[in-house]
C-alpha cells in the first residue's frame, strides 16, 4: 500500500505514535510511507529508508492573511501527492486540521483514497468540544472512512461531547518502541547520583497539573529527608510557576529543570518513579514509556490512564488533585523493595504484552486493509 501520514511531527505523543506506525509499515511490512507536514518526524532524521519519504508543506507568505492557511496549503499539496504517489490511505493524526485537510484533498484529487483518522485527546477534549470547532470536528469524524481513538475513555468522550454515533470510533491503543524505551538503557546518570530520581515528563501545560508534581514531591521529600531529587523533563508555559512553587516550598535546590531531551528513554530508565498528575489524559504515553523502562508510575485516575495502569498492580492511581493520596502511594512504592520490584515486573509485562508495538501496528494494518 501507499500510505500518507499527517501529523504534528514535533516531540509529543501523537507525533511519536504517527512516526512509529509509518516506520513499522515501511521497515517491517514493506509499504511505501509518505510523511507530510511542516517538519520531518524527529526520529526520521537519523534513519534512512528508501520506502519512506518526507514531503514538506510550503506556506505562501501573503501580508493580507492574518494567519497562514496551513490546512488549505496541506489539502492542496496533498491532493497532488495523492495522484503523483498513487496514495491508497491517508492516516490523519488529530481530527483538526489533518482529517479535514485529508477529506478536502481526496475531493480535489477525485481519487478513491481512504481517509483513516486517529483521535489523540486534546483534539476532542480541548479543541473539538469547544463550540467554535465542534461542527467541523464532528464532520471530520463522520466523513472519515475509519476512525480510531487511543483509549476507550476517549471514545466515550468523543461520543458524548460531539454526539458521535456509537460504533463509529474503534479503540486502538498506543504502543511503545522498546528500541528507545527499555530497562537496559539505565545509564551512567543514575550511577553518578547518590539520590533517587523522581521524574515528570510533559509539555508543562495546565492540563498536566504540573504544580501537583512539585506538591507531591515536597511531601515525599519531607518523609524521605534528602534522599530524593525531582527532574522535570520538557518545557511549557507553567515552568515559571513551578519554579516559584519550589522556592515557596524551599525545595528549589532539589528540583532540576532539564528541558527537552532527545535521549528520553535513557533519562527515564535512570529514574525511580514517574509522576503524572494530569487533569485530562486520553492515554498518557509517557506512563507506558516509563513502564517499558522498568520505572513505576504514579498517575491520576483520569481519562485513559486506568486502561494503561492497573492500580496497585502495574503502577498506582490517585484522585486528580489529591496530593495526600498520591504521596501516600508514592511512599509505599519507594519504601518497599519487594513491592517496588513487583510493580516494575507487572509494568514491564503490560508494556511488552498488552501494548506491544507488533500487536498494535498489526491492528492498524488490518484497519487499512479493511477500508
Ligand atoms: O499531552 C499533550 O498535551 C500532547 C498530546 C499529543 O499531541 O501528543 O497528547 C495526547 O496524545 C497522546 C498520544 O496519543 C496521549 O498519550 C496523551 O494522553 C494525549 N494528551 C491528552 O489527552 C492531554
Amino acid at each position: 500500500m501507499n500510505i500518507a501520514i499527517l501529523s504534528y511531527h514535533r516531540i509529543g505523543g501523537s507525533g511519536i505514535v504517527a512516526y512509529e506506525i509509518g516506520r513499522a509499515m515501511a521497515e517491517e511490512r514493506g509499504h511505501n510511507v509518505h510523511f507530510i507536514g511542516l517538519e520531518p518526524p524527529f526520529r526520521l532524521k537519523d534513519r534512512y529508508n528508501d520506502k519512506i519519504q518526507f514531503h514538506k508543506v510550503w506556506l505562501k507568505e501573503y501580508p493580507v492573511f492574518d494567519f497562514q492557511p496551513y490546512a488549505m496549503a496541506l489539502a492542496s499539496q496533498l491532493s497532488e501527492i495523492i495522484i503523483r504517489e498513487n496514495i491508497d490511505i491517508i492516516h490523519s493524526h488529530y481530527a483538526l486540521p489533518h482529517a479535514v485537510s485529508a477529506l478536502l484533498a481526496k475531493d480535489i484529487s477525485g481519487r478513491d483514497v481512504k481517509c483513516v483518522t486517529t483521535l489523540h485527546g486534546t483534539d476532542i477534549t480541548v479543541v473539538g468540544a469547544h463550540p467554535t470547532m465542534m461542527n467541523i470536528t464532528k464532520y471530520a469524524i463522520e466523513k472519515s472512512d475509519a476512525v480510531t481513538a487511543v483509549s476507550n475513555s476517549l471514545i466515550r468522550d468523543s461520543e458524548s461531547r460531539l454526539g458521535i454515533e456509537k460504533g463509529k470510533i474503534k479503540c486502538i491503543y498506543n504502543f511503545v518502541n522498546t528500541e528507545f524505551f527499555n530497562s537496559g538503557l539505565n545509564t551512567d546518570i543514575a550511577k553518578e547520583m547518590d539520590k533517587r530520581i523522581i521524574m515528570h515528563v510533559s509539555n508543562l501545560r495546565p492540563v498536566k497539573s504540573p504544580g501537583d508534581v512539585i506538591r507531591i514531591f515536597h511531601k515525599l521529600e519531607e518523609e524521605m529527608q534528602d534522599q530524593l531529587e525531582l527532574w522535570i523533563v520538557g518545557e511549557g508555559p507553567l515552568q515559571y510557576e513551578m519554579i516559584s512553587l519550589t522556592e515557596e516550598l524551599k525545595i528549589r535546590e532539589k528540583v532540576r529543570f532539564i528541558g527537552i531531551c532527545s535521549n528520553l528513554g535513557g533519562l527515564i530508565a535512570s529514574s525511580d518513579l514517574m509522576i503524572l498528575p494530569s487533569r485530562e489524559e486520553s492515554f498518557g504515553l509517557v506512563a507506558l514509556e516509563a513502564m517499558a523502562c522498568g520505572v513505576p508510575v504514579l498517575a491520576s485516575r483520569v481519562g485513559g490512564l486506568p486502561e494503561v495502569i492497573e492500580d496497585g498492580v502495574s503502577g498506582f492511581l490517585f484522585g486528580h488533585g489529591n496530593v495526600d493520596e498520591a504521596a501516600e502511594k508514592g511512599l509505599r512504592i519507594l519504601k518497599g523493595k519487594n513491592y517496588y520490584d513487583g510493580i516494575v515486573k507487572e509494568g514491564l509485562k503490560t508494556a511488552n504484552e498488552k501494548f506491544s508495538m507488533k500487536k498494535i501496528v498489526t491492528q492498524y494494518e488490518e484497519l487499512y486493509l479493511s477500508c
